[in-house]
């Protein structure tokens, strides 16, 4: 099923060796390495027929390769959201020229404060969007996406977060039905009517895998997950996200799919 036609990415800039990190997967990022693995994923999104945008490095912001953040694009409208994680919250402002070449200005919404919202929270399963509530993304936020979602005929619930930074570090939905869930989210009852993939501990990052047009993108590294993922029946990508892991950042943090 062909159902995303584009792609927005950012380049990495230098000071994201400064970004936002947990140290749930410690050291610093190799900046030249973490170039290499941006042309990489480049390559596997450009073999699974969509067209990229390639937006410019930004020095200002060190994590604005992360480029999921600041926007949500859905099949209706684009929404710029308010990152409530201070030093990203101008990001919002350096996408929207972006998301003009794609929406007209009345199909584009905004979060405003006091709401915050990261796109990194917003899990979209068809016309459904799970959004967690997270230091990142709270009430305000949940209440005005889902009135926006509303709008145009689309529907919202909110999931509660504990451990984890975003919703998607955790769940990801694969369509079809199909869903990797890890840790906090395996037993949640939102999400018992979908196909769940347990993802053993040892492997959780891996759960932030993409589904890109019949294509799942898996992090290297992660061979359980791999092996689950083609079981469904996907074909599968593999690609090395080691530096962008230092700072919580997984493959769909790095791009913005529609
Ligand atoms: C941050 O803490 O904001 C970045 N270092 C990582 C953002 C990851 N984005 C995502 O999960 N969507």
């Amino acid at each position: 099923m062909k159902k995303f036609n584009h792609v927005i990415v950012r380049r990495p800039c230098r000071a994201m060796v400064e970004g936002i990190t947990s140290g749930l997967y410690p050291g610093k990022p190799d900046y030249e390495r973490a170039l290499e693995e941006h042309d990489d994923y480049i390559s596997a999104l450009s073999r699974c027929g969509v067209d990229i945008t390639i937006l410019p490095k930004d020095e200002r912001y060190p994590d604005s390769c992360f480029v999921e953040d600041p926007a949500l694009i859905t099949r209706a409208c684009a929404i710029i959201t308010n990152p409530g994680a201070e030093s990203r919250n101008g990001e919002k402002y350096e996408i929207i020229d972006a998301i003009r070449q794609f929406f007209p200005e009345d199909k584009i919404e905004y979060i405003k404060a006091p709401g915050t919202l990261e796109g990194g929270d917003v899990m979209m399963c068809g016309d459904h969007f799970f959004v967690g509530r997270s230091a990142r993304t709270n009430e305000e936020g949940i209440r005005q996406l889902t009135e926006i979602l509303a709008k145009y005929g689309m529907t919202c619930s909110e999931v509660p977060l504990e451990e984890v930074l975003h919703l998607k570090t955790g769940v990801n939905y694969l369509e079809d039905n199909n869903m990797l869930v890890c840790g906090e989210f395996v037993d949640k009852p939102d999400f018992q009517s979908y196909n769940r993939v347990v993802i053993p501990e040892e492997e959780a990052y891996a759960a932030n895998c993409i589904w890109v047009n019949d294509t799942v993108i898996v992090p290297e590294g992660y061979p359980t997950v791999l092996k689950a993922v083609q079981d469904l029946g996907y074909k599968t990508l593999v690609v090395d996200t080691s530096e962008y892991r230092k700072l919580d950042g997984g493959l769909s943090c790095l791009s913005l799919r529609f």
